[in-house]
C-alpha cells in the first residue's frame, strides 16, 4: 500500500516538474498576452502540454519573435510599410517546430516561413491585414489520440495568439480546433474566441476523415450557432483519408500529389456534405469561408442541387449568396471564378486571400494581378471591395484594423 502511494506521488511530482518547466521558460507579457497564466490555465483544464516535444520549441519561437518585434528597426520597417490596404483572409503561418512535426503538406515539401517573410511579402502586395489560419493538418498530427490533438491545438493557438499580439495591426487570427474531438472542440472555441480574441474558427475539410456535415459532429456546430457574435467559420481543404482495417490511410488514387488537386475535390467534397446534411441551412447564424473560390465546388454544383428539389435548391442558394464566402487563394482569378459567379453569386461574397507561404513561390503576383487587372466586367469598385471593405462588411468589428 505505501509503495503504491509513493509511486502515486511520484507519478504527481513528475507531472508538476514537466509543467513548472514549462511555466519557467513562458513568457509572462508578450505584448499584454501571458503565456505562463495559459499554460496554467491549459494545467488546470487537464490540457499537459508537456506530453508534446514540440512546446519548448513553440515557446522559445514565441520569446525570439517577442525580441525582435521590439526591436527599433522591426518597428521602423514596420512604420514605413503600411502603405495600401489589403485584407489577406486565407494566409498561413509554418513555425519552425510545425515544420519539423509536418514535414510534408499534401504531398509536398511543407514550406519555409518566417515573420520577417511573411511580413514582407504582404508589404509587397499593399497588403496591411492578415488573418492568419493553420494550414492542413492543423492539429491533427496523432490520429486517434485525443491528449495529442487537443494539446496540439492548444500549443498552435498560444503561438498564433502571442504573434497576433507582437503585431496587432497586421494580424489577426482563427481558432484551430481539435476536432473530431466534439467537446474539446467546443470548450477550446469558446476560450479560444471569448480569451484570446480569434476572430473566426477554422477547421478542415475532414477530421481525421469525418466530414464536416457528419452527424457525428452536430453539436459542435450547434455550439457554434448558439453563439452571438456572428460565427465565422473558415474551412481549409486536407488531404482525403478512409479508414481501412482500423487504420487511416490517404485517399489519393493517382500518382501526383494531393495539394496540387486533390485538395480542390475536397473543398467540393465538403460543401457538398454540408449542403445535403443540411449543416449550412439548419445553422442559420454561421457565415461560411470558402477557400479558393469553393474548389471544384461550382463544377458540381448544378449536378447536386439539382437532386434535391426545388425549394431546397432555393434555400440552399440564398445560403451561397449570402452566408458563404469564397476567397481568392490560389490562381483562381481571373478564369477560375467565372464559374461560381456563372450562379449568379454575387460580387460582395469574393474576399482575397494568398495562400502564403504554401503556394509556388512564383505564383502570388501572377494571382493578384489576375485579380486586380484581368477581369473586364470587374469595375474598379468591386475589386477594391474584394482586396477589403467585403471583409470589413463579413468581420466587423472582430478585425483590429
Ligand atoms: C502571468 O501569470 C503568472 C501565472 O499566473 C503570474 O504569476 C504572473 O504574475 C503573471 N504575469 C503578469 C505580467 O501578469
Ligand atoms: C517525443 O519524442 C520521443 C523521442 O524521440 C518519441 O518517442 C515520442 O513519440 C515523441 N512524442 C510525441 C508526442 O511526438
Ligand atoms: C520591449 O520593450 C519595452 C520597452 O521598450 C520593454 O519594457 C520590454 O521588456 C521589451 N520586451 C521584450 C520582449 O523585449
Ligand atoms: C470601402 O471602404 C472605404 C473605407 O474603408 C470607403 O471609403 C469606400 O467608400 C468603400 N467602398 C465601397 C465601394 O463601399
Ligand atoms: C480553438 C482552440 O483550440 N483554442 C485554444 C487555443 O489556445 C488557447 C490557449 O492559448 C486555448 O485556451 C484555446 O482553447
Amino acid at each position: 500500500m505505501k509503495s503504491f502511494t509513493s509511486l502515486l506521488l511520484l507519478g504527481a511530482l513528475a507531472y508538476t516538474a514537466a509543467a513548472d518547466e514549462l511555466t519557467d521558460i513562458a513568457p509572462d507579457d508578450v505584448n499584454g498576452l501571458n503565456v505562463t497564466q495559459i499554460i496554467v490555465d491549459s494545467s488546470n483544464s487537464g490540457i499537459d502540454l508537456s506530453l508534446l516535444n514540440c512546446t519548448t520549441d513553440a515557446l522559445d519561437f514565441i520569446n525570439t519573435a517577442a525580441v525582435v518585434a521590439n526591436s527599433t528597426t522591426t518597428r521602423r520597417r514596420r512604420k514605413r510599410a503600411n502603405t495600401g490596404n489589403g485584407i489577406d483572409v486565407h494566409s498561413h503561418l509554418v513555425f519552425p517546430w510545425y515544420q519539423d512535426l509536418v514535414p510534408t503538406t499534401g504531398g509536398n515539401p511543407t514550406p519555409d516561413w518566417t515573420l520577417e517573410d511573411h511580413l514582407s511579402f504582404s508589404a509587397g502586395l499593399s497588403i496591411t491585414k492578415t488573418i492568419l489560419g493553420n494550414s492542413a493538418p492543423q492539429a491533427n498530427v496523432y490520429f486517434g489520440n485525443k491528449a495529442l490533438t487537443v494539446a496540439l491545438a492548444r500549443l498552435l493557438n498560444i503561438s498564433v495568439a502571442a504573434i497576433r499580439s507582437l503585431y496587432p495591426k497586421k494580424f489577426d487570427f482563427f481558432c484551430v480546433v481539435p476536432l473530431p474531438y466534439v467537446s474539446d472542440a467546443i470548450a477550446e472555441a469558446k476560450y479560444c474566441l471569448d480569451t484570446l480574441g480569434g476572430v473566426g474558427i477554422t477547421t478542415m475539410t475532414n477530421h481525421e476523415g469525418l466530414y464536416l456535415g457528419n452527424s457525428a459532429l452536430d453539436g459542435f456546430w450547434s455550439y457554434v450557432n448558439s453563439r452571438t457574435d456572428k460565427p465565422i467559420v473558415y474551412v481549409h481543404p486536407t488531404t482525403p483519408y478512409l479508414k481501412v482495417n482500423g487504420k487511416y490511410v490517404e485517399a489519393n488514387p493517382t500518382l501526383y500529389m494531393p495539394g496540387l488537386v486533390e485538395f480542390y475535390f475536397e473543398t467540393a467534397r465538403c460543401y457538398m456534405d454540408l449542403s445535403y446534411s443540411g449543416v449550412l441551412t439548419k445553422y442559420t447564424n454561421i457565415r461560411w469561408i470558402a477557400a479558393h473560390v469553393g474548389g471544384a465546388f461550382p463544377s458540381i454544383l448544378d449536378r447536386m442541387i439539382k437532386s434535391l428539389g426545388t425549394s431546397m435548391e432555393t434555400t440552399l442558394k440564398s445560403v451561397y449568396n449570402t452566408r458563404v464566402f469564397w476567397d481568392s487563394a490560389g490562381p483562381t482569378y481571373p478564369s477560375q471564378v467565372k464559374g461560381l459567379l456563372g450562379y449568379g453569386i454575387p460580387k460582395s461574397q469574393l474576399l482575397m486571400g494568398t495562400d502564403f507561404p504554401y503556394a509556388p513561390a512564383g505564383s502570388y503576383t501572377g494571382a493578384m494581378a489576375g485579380l486586380v487587372n484581368d477581369l473586364a466586367d470587374f469595375t474598379q469598385t468591386d475589386i477594391n471591395n474584394i482586396l477589403r471593405n467585403n471583409s470589413i462588411a463579413l468581420f466587423g468589428k472582430k478585425l483590429n484594423l
